[in-house]
């Protein structure tokens, strides 16, 4: 087990000790932050400070540096995003601080999102993705579609709230046969659902895969709803996408 001592920045370690009070998750933060490098935790802390600048350029620097694009993802801005999670949860911030964290994590996005993005090869598969009606949380979705399309998938994005309708025109204006749905609320996962049994009353469900995501989306939430696939991470969409295409792995 690792001790927050292993952890070298000073702010993560207060974040830590002052915010995060069930042992487990206190265990698993303090686990990857014993593993992320100095530079990891610094975008990290920045990121939860709100302060998009300085996590614009200390991911700038970290891949100017080579570190690898996917470690500065997990390991910088998924690791910061996660103590802000739990900090929302118990109240100890709010919405606007909330948003100014996606801000600072999307300053850092956008100098990730080129490398993942250059495979420049054949399209494996177009896949439609959105975020569900009702529901406007979308770096998660993002996140994957950018781990798509470094893997060689065409996506079509259809944003934040997005209508069952809506769902269904790109799915046949495109011609895809993958679709992708992400939800974060729980008052919005039964729309993944809806969306679902949309396609089978327009006669289409035949026509596509879809696999569906999320926080609180769980395998067992995903069978129930009829869906083709879950994935739990931005990892396991690609290999999910790879499955349900049949396409071989690159
Ligand atoms: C950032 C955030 C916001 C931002 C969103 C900014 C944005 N542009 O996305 C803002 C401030 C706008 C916001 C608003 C709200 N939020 Co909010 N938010 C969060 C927070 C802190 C982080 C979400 C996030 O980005 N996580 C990081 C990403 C990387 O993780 P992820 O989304 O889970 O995605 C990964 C996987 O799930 C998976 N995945 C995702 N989608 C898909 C799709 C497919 C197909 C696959 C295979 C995989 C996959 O891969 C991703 C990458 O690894 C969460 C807390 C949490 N722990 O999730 C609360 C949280 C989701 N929010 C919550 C709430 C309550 C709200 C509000 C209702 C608050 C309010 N009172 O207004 C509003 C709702 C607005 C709306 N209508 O959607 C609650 C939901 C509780 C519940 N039980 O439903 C949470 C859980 C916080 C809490 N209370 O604990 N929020």
């Amino acid at each position: 087990m690792a001790e927050i001592g292993e952890i070298t920045n000073e702010v993560i370690r207060q974040e830590i000790e002052e915010f995060i009070e069930r042992p487990e998750e206190r265990e698993r933060t303090i686990h990857t932050f014993a593993k992320a490098r100095p530079q990891m935790q610094a975008i990290a802390a920045a990121l939860i400070d709100g302060d998009n600048d300085t996590v614009d350029q200390l991911t700038r620097d970290a891949l100017e540096a080579g570190i690898e694009a996917l470690e500065v993802m997990d390991y910088g801005l998924i690791a910061g995003m996660g103590i802000v999670g739990i900090k929302f949860r118990q109240n100890f911030i709010f919405v606007p601080e909330v948003l100014a964290c996606a801000r600072a994590m999307k300053a850092g996005m956008k100098h990730i999102e080129p490398i993942l993005s250059a495979a420049g090869i054949e399209p494996l598969g177009k896949v439609i993705m959105g975020t569900v009606k009702g529901d406007l949380h979308d770096i998660g979705k993002n996140l994957c579609i950018m781990m798509l399309r470094g893997s060689g998938f065409e996506v079509i994005d259809l944003g934040v709230d997005t209508s069952p309708d809506r769902f269904i025109e790109a799915v046949e204006e495109h011609q895809a046969k993958l679709m992708g749905m992400s939800a974060l609320l729980t008052t919005t996962m039964p729309n993944m659902g809806k969306t679902i049994e949309a396609f089978i009353d327009a006669d289409l469900r035949d026509q596509v895969k879809i696999m569906v995501g999320g926080a609180p989306v769980t395998q067992d939430f995903a069978d129930d709803m009829g869906a083709d696939g879950y994935g739990k991470d931005a990892l396991a969409c690609v290999a999910l996408a790879k499955r349900l295409l049949g396409v071989e792995a690159r």
